[in-house]
């Protein structure tokens, strides 16, 4: 009986040496997912060279990018004034929730987007956009790390004026912006 249980208590001990192991197995992993990480932008730089401009002509959807740096990946969003509807992704590439580095991505006019930073402050439990905002021409929600969201516009909307788009979670609206141009 006592050799049985040394058996048991050897095993255990087996296991639990066994259990430690896995550490160094995962320390390694960031290092293997920053490979591909790495790769993918030469990716990304190869395709529209080899499609050129096959993109603009009749495509109604874009991707915009949001980074845990509060940084977009583009400071131009081109809506084709063909399609009836236009809908943008809003992809978060970070990691950082979204109650610390949230993003969304909000279209109103140029002139009126101070005003609706200013409401949208306010208004954290609508994902920083005032509730219905006439202001706002369309927005996503607000999203965290890892997340994606989209809005689908009446390119029409956006005739005769000029259109921003921003990020309006607290604080990012300085470096989170940009134009949004309609294109033939
Ligand atoms: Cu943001």
């Amino acid at each position: 009986m006592k050799a049985y249980l040394a058996l048991i208590s050897a095993a255990v001990i087996g296991l639990a040496a066994c259990s430690q192991e896995p550490a160094a197995p995962a320390a390694e992993a960031p290092a293997a997912s920053e490979a591909p990480a790495a790769e993918a932008p030469t990716v990304s730089e190869a395709a529209p060279a080899d499609t050129a401009a096959a993109p603009a002509a009749g495509n109604c959807a874009t991707t915009v990018e949001a980074n845990d740096n509060m940084q977009f990946n583009t400071k131009d969003i081109q809506v084709s004034k063909a399609c009836k509807e236009f809908t943008i992704t809003l992809k978060h590439t970070g990691t950082q929730p979204k109650a610390s580095m949230g993003h969304n991505l909000v279209i109103a006019k140029a002139e009126d987007m101070d005003g609706v930073f200013k409401d949208g402050v306010g208004a954290a439990d609508t994902d920083y956009v005032k509730p219905d905002d006439a202001r706002v021409v369309a927005h996503t929600k607000l999203i965290g790390g890892g997340e994606e969201a989209s809005l689908t516009l009446d390119p029409a909307k956006l005739a005769g004026g000029e259109y921003k788009f921003a990020c309006t979670f607290p604080g990012h609206g300085a470096l989170m912006n940009g134009k949004v141009t309609l294109v033939d």
